[in-house]
């Protein structure tokens, strides 16, 4: 019996990574007053650790060693990444991020049929309102019972806990939920909860590891718009 759907955000409900995420981190370093600058391949390879202030981390350690750290390093990093928010806010005002194809149709879709749903991601809680409500409207956040983001659990995708975390709140069991996911370390999580997981690949996603999904298709639009089904079997 199904209950719930359980969404991530980046990457499955709108493309924020390349337009979004990384200009917005471009726009708090240049506002610090730092030279770095993220683009597109290298984005490519830091969306590897997910969590924008684990990113920022994981970026000093492999990409820029030659970094002085500063004494408050953790705080640094945290008011860094504070201010990318302001800038991804802003730029989802500025509402040039849609949403994929095919999501808000499934989303009403789910509401018309009383088909409870969650909103389950490693993104700041500020992102997701700024992006349900720049798309969905002003009170779209509140057709998710659960918004299950950010730091709530320390541990991001792509370990299970925000899966578990969600689930618990809900008071559904993994077979009762679907997932939707883009990325490989999307699939770790809701696979290692058990929740089945359809996958909509990206630019960035399209080469990663999906066979723990159960399908796997390039977007949730209709068939009439260029619908296909990469893994996994398609029922009607
Ligand atoms: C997305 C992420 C996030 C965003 C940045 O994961 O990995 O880190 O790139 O968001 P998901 P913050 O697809 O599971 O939502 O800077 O707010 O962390
Ligand atoms: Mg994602």
């Amino acid at each position: 019996q199904l209950e719930a759907l359980l969404f991530d955000v980046d990457g499955t409900l709108a493309d924020t990574e390349r337009d979004g995420h990384r200009p917005a981190f471009n726009m708090a370093f240049e506002a610090a007053g730092l030279d770095w600058n993220w683009d597109e391949a290298l984005y490519g390879e830091l969306l590897a650790v997910t969590g924008g202030k684990e990113r920022i981390k994981f970026y000093l350690e492999k990409f820029n060693t030659d970094f002085e750290k500063p004494a408050d390093f953790d705080e640094f990093v945290k008011g860094l990444h504070a201010s990318k928010t302001e800038f991804y806010k802003q730029l989802m005002a500025e509402g040039k991020i849609p949403l994929r194809p095919g999501v808000e149709r499934l989303i009403n879709e789910a509401r018309s049929k009383n088909v409870r749903m969650a909103v389950v991601t490693t993104t700041t809680p500020a992102n997701v309102t700024a992006l349900l409500t720049n798309t969905l409207g002003a009170d779209s956040e509140s057709w998710f019972e659960v918004i299950a983001a950010g730091d709530i659990v320390p541990a991001k995708k792509p370990a299970p806990d925000i899966y578990f975390w969600a689930m618990e709140k809900m008071n559904v069991k993994p077979e009762e939920c679907i997932a939707f996911e883009d990325s490989d370390n999307g699939i770790k999580s809701s696979a290692a909860a058990n929740v089945k997981t359809i996958i909509t690949i990206n630019e960035y996603t399209k080469d990663d590891d999906f066979s723990k999904a159960d399908l796997v298709l390039d977007q949730m639009g209709e068939p009439e718009e260029g619908f296909e089904v990469l893994a996994g079997e398609h029922h009607g």
